[in-house]
């Protein structure tokens, strides 16, 4: 039988299986430290680095499909924002990272990759903490793609739950817009999620409105018009690009404060990140969503993302080595 997904899993899974048999030595990923290429398993930071001392750090990533980059100029922009926003300063400019981002694809051999790329205040002793006075480090890796939620759940729709233990932070302590790793309310959430037998908790702002959840965008469905909060979440790209796609499938776009309450009634819910497309939601807080399947307007947004994918205004081809 075949399933809105297999024309992409598919061509996946034969693509993983030859990433699997590569002799490459870069081929589980690789990281650029400190001016060197090294194997991801090898890779280490300096425990003095306040990115791991203190999460002083921004991040972000693109992802790479089937030998193509995705949307990797708008990934930079919004690093280059979040860096200015924390006032990082990256010890490498964007046109070499965006070159060494392209080359280590290559080197690797990856078709389908997860890439990340980290600036850091860098390294300062433990309490001796001087943010203006670091000299800032840059992180570049590559690994085999991610999934955030596998291919079994994203045919049948997973489980979810509004977290009631834990709420989002808030915008004023630290800013959702600068992709961060400071990820306590998260794993609370992860953690309420798992103690009520389901698999991803979506954070509320603490006053009825629902934010995002542990490494994804949320978007309802109803009436055919997508509702997706406007403040208080990272400015996803795949969901951006969600937002594009509607109005070709006919479909109105809602950018404001959503409720929960409307979580509850809506017609279909997904979850969007780079780390695995779309996603989609068939339980929220132990009773179906819409009729407990799949709904077709998320089954449509799925097929038109992962096309989008072979679009040359958004993706260009790697030449691997
Ligand atoms: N919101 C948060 C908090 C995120 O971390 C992410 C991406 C998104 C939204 C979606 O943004 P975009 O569409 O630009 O990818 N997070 C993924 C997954 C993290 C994880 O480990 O689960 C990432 O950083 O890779």
């Amino acid at each position: 039988m075949t399933d809105y997904t297999d024309h992409i899993f598919v061509a996946y899974r034969r693509r993983l299986a030859e990433l699997k048999a590569s002799t490459n030595p870069l081929a589980q990923g690789l990281a650029f430290i400190d001016g060197q290429y090294v194997p991801i398993h090898e890779a280490k930071i300096p425990i003095l680095d306040q990115g791991f001392l203190h999460s002083d750090l921004t991040y972000d990533v693109p992802a790479v499909w089937d030998g193509r980059y995705f949307r990797l100029d708008d990934h930079l922009d919004r690093f280059e924002e979040s860096c200015r926003r924390l006032r990082l300063h990256s010890p490498i400019g964007r046109a070499e990272m965006r070159d060494r981002l392209v080359e280590m694809v290559a080197m690797s051999g990856i078709r389908d990759a997860y890439v990340m790329m980290i600036v850091t205040r860098g390294l300062r002793y433990i309490r001796q903490y001087a943010p203006e006075e670091c000299e800032n480090f840059c992180y570049l890796m590559v690994t085999p793609f991610l999934w955030v939620m596998d291919e079994e759940r994203q045919k049948k729709g997973a489980s979810a739950i509004i977290a009631r233990t834990v709420r989002r932070i808030p915008p004023g302590a630290i800013d959702p817009q600068v992709k961060n790793l400071q990820w306590g309310d998260f794993t609370r959430g992860i953690l309420e999620a798992r103690d009520r037998g389901a698999m991803y908790p979506i954070l509320t702002d603490g006053d009825t409105n629902i934010t995002e959840g542990s490494g994804f965008n949320v978007v309802l469905v109803k009436d055919r018009t997508l509702f997706t909060p406007r403040k208080g979440v990272l400015e996803g790209v795949t969901r951006k690009t969600v937002l594009e796609l509607a109005a070709g499938l006919g479909l109105k776009v809602h950018l404001d404060d959503v409720p929960v309450g409307l979580a509850y009634g809506c017609d279909e819910l997904f979850f969007v990140t780079t780390a695995g497309g779309v996603m989609p939601i068939s339980e929220l807080d132990g009773k179906p969503v819409g009729n407990g399947e799949v709904g077709p307007i998320t089954k449509q947004v799925w097929k038109a993302y992962w096309d989008a994918h072979y679009d040359p205004k958004l993706s260009f081809g790697i030449n691997y080595y």
